[in-house]
């Protein structure tokens, strides 16, 4: 098993819902977590748990990209780990769904992965090593109505990180990619329709302990997909 005391991970989107539950078990593993997310408020209140580093950024911005990653050097010294969760989705139409919407889904789910990997790629091929960790969506695999547009981020978003694992793996660094079904979040309240959370969801907990497992196989051992979804779940 991988060790994860005292590697450091960076963890997009953790103010709140899956990448809390990840920031929070990485770090009671040992972990360093450097969270990150827009509100600064929910990021601070989370550190006070976790004693890493709360960075405020924009992950569709390329300078903030860059500066979670310099933050992180300067202040561990080291990097392990990226988990690139941060992600938006709606749910509509598409002749309802207006254009900026479509670009605000793809900047932060596809552009956002996009920064956050190049920044970090460098420096895991230098060091021989490092993991990224993806949380796409079981509508990467799949399509649905009024998916349109967050559909089409995560098929796009699984795309990136599986032509990334070709081209890291030969320097020892691994890719792999979460496939959550739905999960009991914020992120579900602008979804149409009601379901009861407690017998259809997985709990943000549930992802963490997926993301926890495929850091710790084994050095030789890479987990390139991992799938999970509520047993409720129609596929
Ligand atoms: O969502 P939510 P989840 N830059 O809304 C942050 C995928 N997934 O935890 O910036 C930086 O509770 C935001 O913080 P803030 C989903 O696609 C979910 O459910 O302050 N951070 C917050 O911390 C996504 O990739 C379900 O607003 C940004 C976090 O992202 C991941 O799971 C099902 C940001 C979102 O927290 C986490 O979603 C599935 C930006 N530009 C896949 N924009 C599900 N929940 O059912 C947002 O298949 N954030």
């Amino acid at each position: 098993m991988t060790d994860l005391t005292n590697q450091v991970a960076i963890v997009t989107g953790a103010s709140r819902g899956i990448g809390r539950a990840i920031a929070l078990l990485l770090a009671l593993q040992g972990a360093k977590v450097v969270a990150v997310a827009r509100t600064a408020e929910e990021l601070e209140e989370l550190n006070a748990k976790t004693q890493g580093l709360a960075i405020p950024a924009d992950v569709a911005d390329e300078d903030d990209a860059q500066h979670i990653v310099t933050e992180t050097l300067s202040r561990f010294g080291r990097l392990d780990i990226l988990v690139c969760n941060a992600g938006v989705g709606s749910f509509n139409l598409l002749e309802h769904f207006d254009a900026a919407e479509w670009d605000r889904i793809f900047d932060v789910n596809v552009k956002g992965t996009f920064l956050l990997c190049k920044a970090v790629v460098p420096h895991f091929k230098a060091q021989g090593r490092g993991h990224i960790v993806g949380i796409t969506s079981d509508v990467s695999k799949r399509t649905f109505e009024h998916g349109t547009a967050y559909g089409a981020s995560k098929f796009a978003q699984d795309a990136l990180l599986a032509s990334l694992r070709k081209e890291v793996r030969p320097h020892g660094v691994k890719v792999s990619t979460i496939y959550p079904g739905l999960v009991d979040t914020y992120f579900n309240d602008s979804r149409p329709g009601s379901l009861d959370a407690e017998k259809t969801h997985l709990k943000p907990s549930d992802v963490a302990q997926a993301v926890r497992y495929v850091l710790e196989a084994p050095a030789h051992v890479v987990i390139d997909e991992l799938m999970l979804h509520p047993i409720t779940q129609e596929w």
